[in-house]
């Protein structure tokens, strides 16, 4: 193994929308890094010892340190290796990108989990409304734009990566619908040009194993009302 490969570990879960987003941001950078598979059911002394306040994936270890947090491993990325830029070089669009990533972390997510982990219909109906209306807010931002971040692939997008490939599978999975053509045409043209792109397509779960992942995920979730990627 190269000296270059063993500077740069990525601890991860093959089927997480987080270690996917360090994956495809260390690809696009053509970093060369060695991929450490967690079992997030029995946690590893590494990853413990590496993230013990969240004891989460995904984590990054630069020259034996380690980063966490999938925000702040995607801005160390992008700080230590500049070439191929992900966050804009304006710091007003640079402050602009990293709102709407916290948008997405924060608010989006957790309301299309609500509405997914929905009791009966009045929650379904209450919780799709407002992720209805986060879902559009983010659309919005995409505006004429190719991506969130101009012609190419950028930081928003990559956080993105849950709207463009998660909420599909899980909408499937679960059988209720958020997301369609017909309701956001500027997002799913966004979602194809995603899905177009080698890189991003070369790192994504492979969709029939990820399925069956994301079916039993769900089943526990919705017993304990937990969150999709928590591991109990
Ligand atoms: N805010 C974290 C979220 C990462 C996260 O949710 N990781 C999940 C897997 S998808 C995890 O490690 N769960 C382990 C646990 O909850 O015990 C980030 O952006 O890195």
């Amino acid at each position: 193994m190269g000296e270059e490969v063993k500077a740069v570990k990525l601890f991860g879960v093959w089927s997480s929308p987080y270690s996917h987003r360090i994956q495809l941001a260390l690809k696009m950078k053509d970093i060369p890094f060695e991929y450490v598979e967690e079992d997030l059911s029995n946690k590893s002394f590494m990853l413990l010892n590496h993230n013990p306040v969240h004891k989460m994936i995904p984590v990054l270890v630069h020259n034996e340190k380690p980063i966490v947090e999938s925000l702040i491993i995607l801005e160390y990325i992008d700080e230590i290796w500049k070439d191929r830029p992900l966050l804009p070089q304006d710091p007003y669009e640079r402050a602009q990108a990293r709102f709407w990533a916290r948008f997405i972390d924060d608010k989006l997510l957790p309301s299309v989990w609500r509405y997914f982990l929905s009791k009966d219909n009045e929650e379904r109906m209450k919780t799709k409304e407002e992720a209805i209306m986060l879902l559009r807010i983010l659309e919005s931002q995409l505006n004429m734009k190719k991506f969130f971040g101009g012609d190419i692939l950028g930081y928003v997008d990559i956080v993105a990566n849950v709207v463009a490939f998660w909420i599909e599978r899980v909408q499937e999975v679960v059988g209720i619908e958020l997301l369609n053509k017909e309701k956001f045409p500027i997002l799913y043209r966004w979602i194809e040009k995603y899905y177009d792109d080698s890189i991003t397509k070369g790192c994504l779960p492979r969709k029939d194993k990820h399925m069956v992942y994301i079916k039993a995920r769900y089943e526990v979730a919705l017993v304990k009302q937990g969150q999709l990627c928590k591991s109990s």
